[in-house]
This record gives C-alpha cells, sequence and structure tokens, in this order.
C-alpha cells in the first residue's frame, strides 16, 4: 500500500469524534490568533481590517518605525488602546473560560497561548494566558526598560483625540516630550508589545515551549499561522502525534497537518467544541 503523505489527507471535520476527544483530554492547549477576536469587532491583520490609514500592521509594528516615527506609532497604538474600551469578549473567549474552570473542577489544566494583545481572554476570565506577543495595557521604557501596567484613556494628554483610521498623512507629529513618559526616568515609552523582528521574551516562550510538551490536545483558533515562531507551535504538537483540531474561516499553510478542521466563525463553532 502506498503511505499518503500527510498533505494528501484532508484533516476531519467529525464534531462528535473531536468533542470525544476533548472529554478524554487532561492538558488542552488552546493558541489563538486574531480570529477569536474578530467577532469582539477587533479588526485582524490579514482581514479587510488589517490596515489603519495606509498601513499594514508590520509597518508600524516594527523598531525601525517606532525610532523614525513614534508620534505615529503611539497613535496606532492608542488608536488600539481606546478601540478596547468598546469592546468586550465575544462567545469563543466565553466558551474557552468557562471550559477552563470546568476542567480545573476535574483536576485537567487548560492554558491558553495567544499571539493577541488585546486582553480579550483574560476578560472573559480565563486565569491560564500566556501572552506571546504582549499587551496593548503595559508599557516599556525605552530608557529604564520598566514594564508597567497602563489602562490610563487616554495614555497622555497630547494623544487625546488621536489615531483616528481614517486621518491623511504622517499624523500629529507630536514632540516626543509629549509622548508617554517613564514614571520612574521620564525616559520615552513604547507599548509592551513583540515587534516584528523583535525576538520573544525567553520567560515566555520556556513557558510557551513547556504548554507545547506536556499538552495532550490542541486547538488552533483564528489564526493564519504566517507569523513566526508563533506559526510553528501547533504543527509541532501535531508531529508529536497529539490530536491538533484548527478553526478557521479557512484553509491555512498548517491546514493538512493537522487531524481536524472546523470551518466557520470561532464565535459559534467552539461553544460548541467545548461546551
Ligand atoms: C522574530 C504584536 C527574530 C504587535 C505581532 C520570512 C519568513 C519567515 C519569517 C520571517 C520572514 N521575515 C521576517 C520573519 C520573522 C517574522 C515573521 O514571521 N514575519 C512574517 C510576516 C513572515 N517574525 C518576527 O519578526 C517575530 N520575531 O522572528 O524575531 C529574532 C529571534 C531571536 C532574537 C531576535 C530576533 C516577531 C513576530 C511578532 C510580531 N508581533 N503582534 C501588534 O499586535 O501590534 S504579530 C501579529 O500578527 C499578531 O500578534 C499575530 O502573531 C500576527 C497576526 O496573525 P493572526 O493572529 O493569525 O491574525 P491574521 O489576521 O493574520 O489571521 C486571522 C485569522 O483568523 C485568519 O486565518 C482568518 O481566516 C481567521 N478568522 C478571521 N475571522 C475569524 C477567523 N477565524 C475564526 N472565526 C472568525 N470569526
Ligand atoms: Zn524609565
Amino acid at each position: 500500500i502506498t503511505t499518503l503523505a500527510m498533505s494528501e489527507v484532508r484533516p476531519s471535520s467529525d464534531m462528535a469524534a473531536f468533542r470525544a476527544e476533548v472529554r478524554n483530554a487532561s492538558h488542552v492547549l488552546i493558541l489563538s490568533g486574531a480570529g477569536v477576536s474578530a467577532e469582539s469587532g477587533i479588526p485582524t491583520f490579514r482581514g479587510a481590517g488589517g490596515f489603519w490609514r495606509t498601513y499594514q500592521a508590520q509597518e508600524l509594528a516594527n523598531p525601525d518605525a517606532f525610532k523614525r516615527n513614534p508620534s505615529l506609532v503611539w497613535e496606532f497604538y492608542h488608536y488600539r488602546r481606546e478601540l478596547m474600551v468598546t469592546k468586550r469578549p465575544n462567545p469563543a473567549h466565553e466558551a474557552i473560560a468557562r471550559f477552563e474552570e470546568e476542567m480545573a473542577k476535574q483536576g485537567k489544566k487548560v492554558v491558553v497561548v495567544t499571539q493577541n494583545i488585546d486582553e480579550l481572554h483574560k476578560r472573559a476570565g480565563s486565569q491560564s494566558v500566556i501572552e506571546l506577543h504582549g499587551s496593548l495595557f503595559k508599557t516599556q521604557c525605552t530608557v529604564c526598560f520598566e514594564i508597567k501596567e497602563n489602562r490610563d484613556s487616554p495614555i497622555c494628554e497630547a494623544l487625546r483625540g488621536k489615531g483616528a483610521p481614517d486621518a491623511e498623512g504622517e499624523g500629529s507629529k507630536i514632540p516626543t516630550e509629549s509622548l508617554p513618559r517613564c514614571g520612574s526616568c521620564s525616559g520615552l515609552l513604547r507599548p509592551h508589545v513583540v515587534w516584528f523582528g523583535e525576538g520573544l521574551n525567553e520567560d515566555v516562550l520556556i513557558k510557551a515551549y513547556k504548554e507545547l510538551e506536556d499538552c495532550d490536545l490542541c486547538l488552533v483558533v483564528g489564526t493564519s499561522s504566517v507569523v513566526y515562531p508563533a506559526a510553528m507551535f501547533a504543527p509541532e504538537v501535531a508531529s508529536r502525534g497529539v490530536t491538533v483540531a484548527e478553526f478557521n474561516l479557512e484553509d491555512t499553510p498548517q491546514t493538512f497537518n493537522f487531524k481536524y478542521h472546523f470551518s466557520g466563525q470561532a464565535g459559534k463553532l467552539i461553544p460548541i467544541a467545548l461546551g
């Protein structure tokens, strides 16, 4: 008999079979990307909403852009922080948080490893969340490197009312002394997020890799699986022979590495899968 390469066998979409595997699991890893927050009204990176003004995220989410025009980059993050004031977790975030609670009662573990910086998993009640790429609501000082939570709206007076996604041109050119400054050393603050070209935090990576090794079931929800190293996490788990189920509106470059692929909206599918 010829052994079919993984890439020729379409993943299963048998929800009953997957739900049976969920019931048998005792350490579930849930990897999430922007698609899990789409139904909360947060634009994803590659969908239509993936643009802010004339820029794609990776044009602004990088150290050079910040060095060149910190005012524009802060307008981008200020806009995303303020957007969150009117947004809230959707049924996908809520089902994941409830699932963690139920499993904990049986002495079982659920861990969320998210690429998102919107904190919606935490707001839904998830306790065990690893934020691979940081958070919109943390700053880090470019001088003394102090990391602090910051939920001020606006984060500084000069950004009040700024950041409109439909404004033209190079932004407001706010002088750096009026941008967010460090309370300890008055150095210029930046968002505590991992930008393109920056390494992920060592401790965060170590914690994430441990979950990749320990889990006995994995869901990968709403990610295009094109940004590394996060894009390799679910395929890594699948290569250990552990069941991985992908939940997405469409196929991704990794779909054929997984045992299950469920097509549709996370807000609809996750409550069924984990309910
Ligand atoms: C690093 C924080 C090195 C900031 C982010 C060439 C080849 C390979 C790699 C590279 C390359 N060139 C450069 C690289 C490396 C680069 C990279 O991978 N680039 C990509 C673009 C090729 N990676 C990096 O730079 C990383 N660092 O490698 O450093 C290094 C190593 C050691 C020491 C020093 C240096 C850092 C990457 C992190 C960047 N920061 N975010 C911010 O948010 O502003 S990345 C950001 O984009 C997100 O965090 C996320 O990771 C990514 C977006 O991906 P998704 O979350 O998947 O979202 P997306 O919109 O793409 O997809 C949404 C999906 O949901 C879609 O599939 C859609 O169908 C689906 N969906 C939509 N709605 C729904 C839905 N599904 C279900 N229900 C719905 N309703
Ligand atoms: Zn400082």
